[in-house]
């Protein structure tokens, strides 16, 4: 199969006075948007940012950002529910508001480096209920081997999400979850419930390369970005998103699976048709 290459451009995370390069603005991220699409991506996970570049779950700013990104591009438009860790859990629930494709949903309570990023049982079903009320397709992101196992126990009380796909990404690599190593996320895959339809993964830092290789070779997808990951080589900083994600679409068409289509991806996520 194809290869389905999310990227994630922006996060919550990293200061724009730290990484200038950081696409924070508007117009910023429409234009890493459509590079992006350009250079293989065919989904896109939106973290925003204020006028001051900080991270916010601001209604307009997250209807503005959804209309300018379907505006440019192709792209699967995926908002973050996770936000930063300063979010609370209400807002995190009105990010639905501004009608994404689809929306991360993490799968439980993580350390995540000092802080904590908290996602209880409860907020998970009240965030998948209005997922499949909203008819915007859940990314289930598993940092932890604990988070497959709720992941099953989600998908069993509460049955399939909106579009009948199970689309599931490992965040590996975060001080506090699961390591970035191959032997982690096989571990994880090997768990994956039967629902579920596809997988990608991600490796924080200096774990992106061998976790998007291995990713490769066990039949699952990519996410790369400067969300997960600023630093391209030893001693060279990642200058544009799209560096990452042409790498990645290199890896993949090397694997003899190159990166899929927007219109592949909508099918293999079951998104809704807008
Ligand atoms: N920024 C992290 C606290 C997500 O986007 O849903 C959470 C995160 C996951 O990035
Ligand atoms: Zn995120």
């Amino acid at each position: 199969m194809n290869t389905l290459i999310t990227v994630a451009p922006t996060g919550a995370e990293s200061s724009k006075a730290d990484v200038p390069q950081l696409p924070t603005t508007l117009d910023e991220l429409v234009e890493t948007a459509v590079r992006c699409e350009a250079a293989g991506a065919s989904m896109i996970h939106l973290h925003i940012r204020d006028a001051d570049h900080a991270p916010t779950l601001d209604p307009g700013r997250l209807r503005a950002s959804v209309d300018a990104v379907r505006e440019a591009t192709d792209l699967v438009v995926q908002l973050s529910t996770g936000g930063s860790v300063q979010d609370p859990l209400d807002q995190r629930l009105t990010v639905l508001d501004a009608e994404p494709d689809s929306c991360s949903l993490t799968c439980g309570t993580t350390n995540f480096g000092d802080d904590v990023f908290l996602n209880p049982w409860p907020f998970m079903v009240d965030l998948y209920r209005q997922s499949i009320e909203r008819e915007v397709v859940p990314e289930f992101e598993l940092f932890d081997l604990g988070h497959v196992a709720a992941l099953q126990r989600l998908l069993d009380q509460e049955g399939m999400p909106f579009g009948g796909k199970v689309h599931v990404d490992f965040v590996t690599g975060v001080p506090g979850g699961m390591p970035g190593t191959s032997a982690a996320l096989l571990a994880g895959v090997e768990l994956l419930p039967p629902q579920v339809t596809s997988w990608s993964a991600t490796g924080i830092g200096r774990s992106h390369l061998p976790i998007a290789a291995t990713s490769l070779s066990a039949g699952g997808h990519l996410r790369v970005g400067m969300e997960d990951n600023l630093v391209y080589a030893r001693g060279r900083a990642v200058q544009h998103n799209d560096e990452l994600v042409l790498r990645a679409a290199e890896l993949a068409t090397l694997m003899q699976r190159p990166p899929m289509t927007t219109t592949e991806a909508r099918d293999l996520l079951g998104v809704k048709r807008r």
